[in-house]
């Protein structure tokens, strides 16, 4: 497979101490694959199921309205792409006839279901909404798992010390937002015992807000995680991408988190788009024969882009840095 390392300088140390291999032929998915007229897609859930990757695609069609539509591939790199809808705006106050939308999928598979997280928002506020297939053919809609106002949720792949788990990011940022959350449930409804996990400005790449990006994923080191991470410059906000490592037994506590940024917009796909300077992670995809993390993520609010990590090297590196917590960077 073609892959590129981006040379470009890091942010935050001159040579990158976890290399990210961008597909060469990234943007991997993009409006034109689609088999109707659209806008764009990004920002999208997979997962792997036997030998298929498959994506929960958040495409934006032709008159700006959000669509989700199922993808698959073989290799990870050629999708077929389907039509049929599997989600849409809700038909209820105060969401419906608004277009700004659904968006960003993820995907967990547990316990024989492939559950899938997306937003709901309306000026009033953004809503997490789950739906859940066996087949990526039929879905059952189990409806808002979120108050208002929530913007980000990925959901653990198992239950941990007897409940389900999720990493959420309620809205915001400044003083009173932008930091991630772990919340409990019995269910995967009712979800509360919420404790903060990572708070935002532990380095400047990630100053502004985080938010869960990919679920996590388990591994012998911990819970394998991989987050957005903003900064605020005098142009907007930078989407970056960071790595942490949460305890098996107690997912709220961090044991390992990369001092430096994992990811950040280099490529014109990531710079030029809806948004500028976007890389915002949806799924990683774990090979553990193959020492490969492999992600999905979108760019520039745009298409999709999709690159390959070292897991033993983001292990290591993650668990080399501690913590890292707030002053002790
Ligand atoms: C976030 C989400 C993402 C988007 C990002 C950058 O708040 O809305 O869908 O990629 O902003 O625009």
């Amino acid at each position: 497979m073609n892959t590129t390392t981006s040379n470009k300088i890091s942010p935050a140390t001159n040579a990158p101490r976890v290399p990210v291999e961008r597909y060469a032929g990234n943007p991997v998915i993009s409006a034109s694959d689609l088999p109707f007229a659209a806008q764009c897609c990004f920002n999208s859930g997979a997962i792997r199921v036997g030998d298929e990757i498959v994506m929960a695609l958040n495409v934006w069609d032709a008159q700006w309205v959000p669509r989700f539509v199922i993808a698959r591939s073989k290799d990870g790199i050629d999708f077929e792409i389907g039509s049929k809808t599997f989600a849409e705006i809700p038909d209820e106050y105060p969401y419906a006839g608004r277009k700004d939308g659904i968006f960003d999928t993820r995907i967990t598979t547990l316990e024989g279901w492939h559950y899938i997280t997306y937003n709901v928002s309306s000026s009033l506020g953004g809503r997490i909404r789950l739906t859940r297939t066996k087949d990526f053919e039929d879905f059952e809609d189990m409806g808002f798992i979120t108050g208002i106002d929530h913007r980000n949720c990925v959901i653990f792949p198992e239950k941990v010390d007897g409940s389900y788990l999720r990493l959420e990011r309620p809205n915001g940022e400044g003083k009173t937002g932008g930091d991630i959350y772990l919340s409990r449930s019995p269910d995967l409804i009712h979800w509360g015992q919420t404790e903060l996990v990572l708070e935002k400005g532990t380095r400047y790449w990630e100053s502004c807000k985080l938010g869960p990006g990919a679920p996590p994923v388990k591994t012998e080191a911990g819970w394998l995680c991989i987050y957005h991470a903003c900064r605020e410059h005098m142009n907007g906000i930078m989407y970056n991408v960071g790595a942490m490592l949460l305890d098996l037994e107690d997912p709220s506590k961090v044991i390992g988190k990369l001092r430096d940024c994992l990811m950040w917009p280099t490529e014109d796909y990531e710079m030029i788009g809806n948004v500028t300077q976007v890389v915002f992670p949806t799924a990683a995809i774990a090979d553990v024969e193959k020492d490969e993390l492999l992600l999905y993520y979108g760019a520039a609010d745009s298409c999709l882009g999709r690159a390959t990590i070292s897991l033993s090297t983001l292990i290591k590196e993650c668990l080399k840095d501690g913590p890292c917590l707030p002053g002790q960077s």
